[in-house]
């Protein structure tokens, strides 16, 4: 078997555009620009315009008398939206997430935000970083999956990938947008400390390593305060402690109240009217009334500087304000290098799930090969993708984007079959007897099955954003009863946004997890299946039946957006999100977190631990022990010191993605950096890292297979121990009683780049809090009620 060279180095063709500003320089700049701008103008730069009837989903005003030509800001994750086919409709984020691979993060956010460029789209509406909490929850696909370690390692990547192109990133939703039922009328009740260190965290890596410039608010209250009125969390936390240098705007009409969210310390109201639709062009909540409520006293004239500066600061820090091409959403980006990076992400973020008796890839025994299902067959393109008919290269929602085509897995496997001379059937339906039938004679069966989902305000087969339940949709498990029963070689193939029951699994010989991969999904998963890439794909989630996860997905009945009657989701599971739970509570998942088989096999050994002012440097040795080349991820999990109370048996800290030849063995040194070392200690309020005992350094493939483990002193300096035999049980250290902490001095979260201004608003986080539950007065006539409801629909 060979792995085509061709798709494996797929080559950058546009460079960085050098505008590697730091803030500190364009804080000088910015402060300059903005000196002789009026409040009319600094109001017109907060304030969104066209109310996304215009071209953009969301656009600012030009100010002509400062050659200012105006914002035009576009989704989304997936790739440019209302492109009408002009530009790539790229692998789901949770895809990108699964390649554990930094370089192609960084390459998909570079090759993105190349097409935001050249379409004079000035900020791109991406990436998502909320916590795949539940997996039923709609927009989990448009994420990076349930751990805030990975999600803030894929974020800084994208981030600056997209950023490298001179287009804005936004980082969103802030925060704790972690479902789609009702998430306007909501409130997420997040204990502390897994506020910061399971929901704000990855927003953390997104401003101090990614130095994202702008950040997008959540639709769901925090703890009872709208997340567009949360000072606590805008000012003191993002803007103060984080030391945010950029700008936040709001998500689609989520801002009702001039007065608490621009107090608050919102910066941009988007779209700008005050509700969907063209009767609201111009007629704001913000807008004028900015000056009124600065006239009345309400807020300060240096809210307004602020605003304005921080908007600016971000166009200089991004150099669009030297030059930048006009807004044309249909210019052709669609080019030959970004389809084939869509095609080898797509294949390298395809998790083989399941691989009894090598049945793939694909051999030369096999001489006939039946296709199953309407999951295999050419997809329909239904406005938003609010249609699950046909291969499901994408969810629903503003996160999805116009395709020009999808090759569809039929397609592609035929084609590819030629080659070998393989014949191909297939059944294009999900009825049972009619697959049975087809795949009678077939030496392989390859099943492809479905389940979708999307946001909130499209409804796909009663499933309002969230996923009802995780079977597959349209009779999949019934398809691949009847296939597996008359075929002894059935492999499946699943296109869903995340986990999906799979009661066939010990029927069937192969399962093979394709995620959303985009417009190249056929040729992606027919490279996978024919062994032309080995798959490398791993699950950046838990994957087990939905009552053995700690949180799910609530569905009170609709509630009107926007006011002061919310569901309330009760973040109880704390810090033990995903795998940890699963550790804490001792459950056997279906697959761990980080699973995903290869048509190789790999070998860890020589685990070495070094705590250093630095971090901790964990050097590991991988062998690839099997006969084909292949791509291996070593993991590294870490417990904490027994100091640290109540914490979660182990936490993912580091990863690393390398390519050995059959046989071929490679050192690999993978550094945990101070903040990744510490917890955050709700009473000191802050990030401690423990300076006494010892960590806990595990290494391996995945949560539940780490065959590596060595302690290390906390403290900088001491030779790590030799390990404890390997079969020895791994301790539990959630339930001790120690309580020693120290506090570190300056390496904690944030403290960076704060500069004195931010640092003189964050004084005093708890008199905020308190100031922050008195709610002063609230709108939400049951008018306004019945036009929110109506939020975010799609403009045509
Ligand atoms: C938010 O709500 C959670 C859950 O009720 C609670 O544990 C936490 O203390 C609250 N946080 C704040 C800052 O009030
Ligand atoms: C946008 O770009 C396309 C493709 O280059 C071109 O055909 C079209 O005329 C442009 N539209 C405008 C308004 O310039
Ligand atoms: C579903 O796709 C088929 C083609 O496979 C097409 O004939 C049919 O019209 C589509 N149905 C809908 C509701 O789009
Ligand atoms: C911050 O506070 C200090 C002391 O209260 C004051 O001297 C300084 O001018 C303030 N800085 C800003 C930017 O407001
Ligand atoms: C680095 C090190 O000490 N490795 C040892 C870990 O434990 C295993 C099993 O006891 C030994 O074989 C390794 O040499």
């Amino acid at each position: 078997m060979k792995f085509a060279s061709a798709l494996s180095t797929v080559a950058l063709l546009f460079v960085s555009k050098s505008i590697a500003m730091t803030w500190e320089e364009a804080d000088a700049k910015a402060r300059e620009w903005c000196a002789d701008l009026t409040n009319e103008e600094k109001i017109t730069l907060t304030t969104g315009r066209e109310n996304m009837q215009g071209i953009c989903v969301g656009s600012i005003d030009p100010i002509e008398r400062k050659g200012f030509k105006g914002l035009c800001l576009q989704d989304g994750p997936a790739g440019v939206r209302f492109a009408e086919g002009s530009a790539t409709s790229w692998q789901a984020a949770i895809n990108t997430a699964s390649t554990f691979d930094r370089d192609l993060y960084y390459k998909v956010g570079a090759a993105q935000g190349n097409e935001f460029y050249q379409r004079g789209i000035n900020a791109a509406l991406s990436p998502a970083m909320n916590i795949q909490r539940a997996p039923a929850s709609g927009r989990i696909w448009e994420s990076y999956g349930e751990d805030p370690f990975l999600a803030g390692q894929v974020g800084i990547q994208v981030i600056k990938g997209i950023q490298s192109q001179g287009v804005i990133a936004t980082a969103k939703h802030f925060v704790g947008n972690d479902q789609e039922n009702n998430r306007g009328a909501s409130s997420s009740n997040i204990p502390e400390q897994a506020l910061w260190e399971v929901y704000i965290d990855p927003f953390y890596r997104a401003i101090n390593d990614g130095s994202v410039d702008s950040v997008m608010s959540s639709y769901n209250a925090i703890n009872g305060t709208y997340s567009v009125q949360n000072k606590r969390l805008l000012t003191d936390v993002l803007k103060g402690k984080m030391g945010f240098q950029g700008f936040v705007m709001s998500d689609w009409w989520s801002i009702y109240d001039v007065e608490k969210s621009f107090g608050a310390g919102m910066d941009m109201d988007m779209p700008g009217g005050k509700y969907w639709g063209p009767d609201f062009v111009g007629d704001s909540f913000w807008g004028e009334h900015i000056q009124e409520c600065i006239d009345k006293g309400i807020f300060s004239q240096e809210r307004l500087d602020d605003a304005a500066l921080r908007i600016v600061r971000s166009l200089i820090k991004a150099g669009q304000l030297e030059d930048y091409p006009e807004v044309n959403l249909t210019v052709d980006t669609l080019t030959k290098e970004n389809i084939a990076l869509n095609r080898k992400v797509a294949a390298d973020s395809t998790v083989l799930l399941k691989n009894d008796n090598k049945v793939l890839p694909i051999n030369k025994k096999v001489k006939k090969i039946a296709i199953i299902g309407k999951d295999a067959m050419p997809a329909t393109f239904c406005t938003d993708m609010q249609c699950a008919n046909g291969t499901l290269p994408l969810g629903w929602g503003s996160g999805t984007t116009d395709f020009k085509y999808v090759i569809d897995p039929l397609s592609a496997i035929t084609k590819r079959a030629k080659k070998d001379k393989i014949k191909v059937v297939s059944y294009g339906e999900d009825d049972a007897k009619g697959g049975a039938a087809a795949a009678k004679d077939a030496d392989l069966a390859i099943v492809f099955v479905q389940a979708d989902s999307g946001e909130e305000y499209i409804t796909v087969e009663g499933n309002k954003g969230d996923r009802l339940d995780l079977d597959l949709w349209h009779g999949g498990n019934e398809l691949v009863d009847a296939v597996a029963s008359v075929n002894k070689n059935t492999i499946v193939v699943i296109h869903a946004p995340g986990p999906v029951n799979v009661p066939f699994i010990d029927k069937v010989k192969g399962i093979v997890f394709a995620g959303f991969p985009g417009q190249e999904t056929g040729n992606a998963i027919a490279d996978v299946l024919f062994g032309d890439v080995n798959p490398s794909g791993h699950l950046p989630y838990t994957w087990a039946p939905r009552e053995d996860y700690p949180t799910d997905v609530k569905y009170d009945d609709a509630l009107p957006g926007g006011g002061e009657e919310k569901t309330q989701y009760d973040y109880d599971e704390g810090l033990f999100v995903g795998y940890r739970w699963f550790d804490k509570k001792e459950i056997e998942p279906t697959f761990a977190f980080g699973y995903g088989l290869s048509y190789t096999t790999f070998e860890f050994s020589d685990i070495v631990a070094d705590m250093t002012e630095d971090g901790l440097y964990v050097t590991l040795t991988v062998k690839n022990t099997g006969d084909v080349a292949g791509a291996a991820v070593p993991m590294i999990f870490l417990s904490f010191p027994e100091s640290v109370k109540d914490y979660p048996v182990r936490l993912f800290k580091g990863f690393d993605k390398i390519m050995l030849e059959a046989g071929q063995s490679e050192k690999t040194t993978i550094l945990i950096d101070n903040h990744d070392l510490s917890y955050y200690d709700v009473d000191v309020k802050d990030f401690v890292k423990p300076e006494d005992g010892e960590y806990t350094v595990y290494a391996g493939s995945n949560a539940r297979d780490l065959p590596l483990k060595v302690t290390v002193s906390a403290a900088v300096g001491d030779e790590n121990e030799p390990n404890d035999s390997e079969d020895e049980e791994i301790p539990d250290v959630s339930g001790n009683d120690e309580d020693v902490k120290e506090v570190e001095s300056d390496e904690e979260a944030g403290e960076a780049s704060v500069e004195e201004e931010q640092k003189n608003d964050s004084a005093d986080v708890e008199d905020e809090i308190s100031a922050d539950e008195e709610p002063k007065k609230d709108v939400a006539s049951a008018d306004t009620i019945k036009k929110v409801r109506k939020c975010i629909v799609k403009k045509n």
